[in-house]
C-alpha cells in the first residue's frame, strides 16, 4: 500500500518536473517558501480519488496548472478514504511544503489535523469541497461550487417540467458518497425546492451510488426491482446517471422518456447522453479549479490575504443546449 503510494507520488513528481522542464525556464524560481531547495513553490495536494469523470478532469486541471505555474506538486490520491487524506496531510507537514490543498472526502473530522498544519504555519486551501468545522481560521480559502444551489437548480427544473401535471411524480435519488459535501448539499437543495409541493413530488427511494458508474447501475437495478412506477431519477453526478441508464435500458425502458433523468457535473459523457436524449437536464459543476488554485497558493505563500470563499461560475444544460456546447466540451 505504502510502497504503491510512494510509487504513485514519484511518478506524479516526475511527470510534473518533466512537464515543467518542457516549458520556458522563467516560470520557476519566482515563488517564495522553504519547501523546495530550488525556490519553487511546493504544493501538497490530497485528492479524493478517481471515482468519476469530474474527478479525472479536476486532477488533470490541477496537475497541468501546477506545471504551468512552475510549482512542485506533491500529489496524493486518497482512494476515497479520509484516513488516507489525514496521512497525506501529515506527510506534507513533515515535508514542510509551502501550501497544502485538499478536496475533503467527507465534511467532518478535520480539526485535529488542520490544527497541526496551523501550528506548523503551513497555509491550507480547501478545494472543491467544504468542511463543517466552525473554526474558519483552519484554512485560508475555500474554492469550489455552491452545491446547495446545484440541488436547487435540479429541483427547479423538475417543478417547471411538471408544472401542467397534477402528479404524483415519483422520484428516485442516487446520492453521492456518504458524508461528502456535494452529497449532503445536493440532496438538501433539491429537497428544499420540491418540498413546496409535497403531495405532488415524492422521493420514493434514495440511496448512495458512491458517485461511481458501477454503483449507480447496481442501485438503479434494485430501485427498478422494487418500484414499477418511477417517473424521475435525480443523480448527484453524471457517472451515477450513466450507470443508471444502463440499468434502465436493460430493464427494457427508455431513459429520458419512460424515466426522466437529472444529473449534476456536465462532463463530456454526461453531455453526450443529454444531447442523445437519454438525460433530460444537467446542472453544471466545473472541475477546472487548477488555475485559480495556483493563484491562491501563490498569494498565501507570499503572505498575502485571499477571499475566504471563491465561488465557481457555472450554468445548466438542456438537451438543446448540450448539442450546442458539446463540440467545445474539453472534459
Ligand atoms: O460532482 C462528483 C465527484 O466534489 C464536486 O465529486 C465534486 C463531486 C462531483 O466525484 O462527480
Amino acid at each position: 500500500m505504502l510502497r504503491k503510494r510512494a510509487g504513485a507520488l514519484l511518478a506524479a513528481a516526475l511527470m510534473v518536473s518533466a512537464l515543467a522542464a518542457c516549458g520556458d525556464d522563467e516560470g520557476s524560481g519566482s515563488a517564495g517558501g522553504g519547501g523546495g531547495g530550488d525556490g519553487k513553490l511546493v504544493l501538497g495536494f490530497s485528492q479524493v480519488g478517481a471515482e468519476s469523470g469530474w474527478r479525472t478532469a479536476n486532477t488533470k486541471s490541477i496537475q497541468e496548472s501546477a506545471a504551468e505555474a512552475g510549482y512542485e506538486l506533491k500529489f496524493s490520491d486518497a482512494q476515497g478514504k479520509q484516513e488516507n487524506q489525514i496521512k497525506a496531510i501529515r506527510s506534507f507537514i513533515t515535508q514542510r511544503v509551502d501550501v497544502i490543498a485538499f478536496s475533503p472526502v467527507v465534511e467532518s473530522g478535520w480539526d485535529t489535523v488542520l490544527k497541526e498544519a496551523q501550528d506548523a504555519e503551513i497555509p491550507v486551501i480547501l478545494t472543491d469541497r467544504a468542511i463543517d468545522s466552525p473554526d474558519e481560521s483552519l484554512y485560508e480559502s475555500f474554492i469550489g461550487s455552491d452545491f446547495v444551489l446545484e440541488g436547487k437548480k435540479a429541483g427547479e427544473w423538475l417543478v417547471e417540467e411538471y408544472k401542467d401535471e397534477t402528479g404524483p411524480v415519483n422520484i428516485v435519488e442516487l446520492q453521492g458518497s456518504p458524508g461528502a459535501a456535494p452529497a449532503n448539499d445536493r440532496k438538501a437543495g433539491f429537497a428544499e425546492v420540491i418540498a413546496a409541493e409535497p403531495e405532488k413530488f415524492k422521493v420514493i427511494a434514495s440511496q448512495t451510488g458512491q458517485f461511481t458508474r458501477t454503483d449507480g447501475k447496481q442501485v438503479m437495478e434494485t430501485f427498478l426491482k422494487s418500484h414499477d412506477d418511477i417517473d424521475v431519477l435525480y443523480a448527484h453526478n453524471d457517472d451515477m446517471g450513466l450507470g443508471a441508464i444502463e440499468a434502465i435500458e436493460a430493464a427494457g425502458l427508455k431513459p429520458g422518456e419512460d424515466i426522466k433523468i437529472i444529473t449534476v457535473d456536465a462532463v463530456k459523457d454526461g453531455m453526450t447522453a443529454l444531447a442523445d436524449g437519454k438525460i433530460n437536464f444537467i446542472v453544471e459543476c466545473s472541475p477546472l479549479l487548477g488555475p485559480q488554485l495556483m493563484e491562491l497558493a501563490q498569494t498565501v505563500a507570499d503572505g498575502g490575504s485571499v477571499e475566504k470563499r471563491v465561488l465557481t461560475e457555472e450554468t445548466t444544460f438542456t438537451q438543446e443546449q448540450a448539442k450546442e456546447a458539446l463540440p467545445d466540451r474539453k472534459y
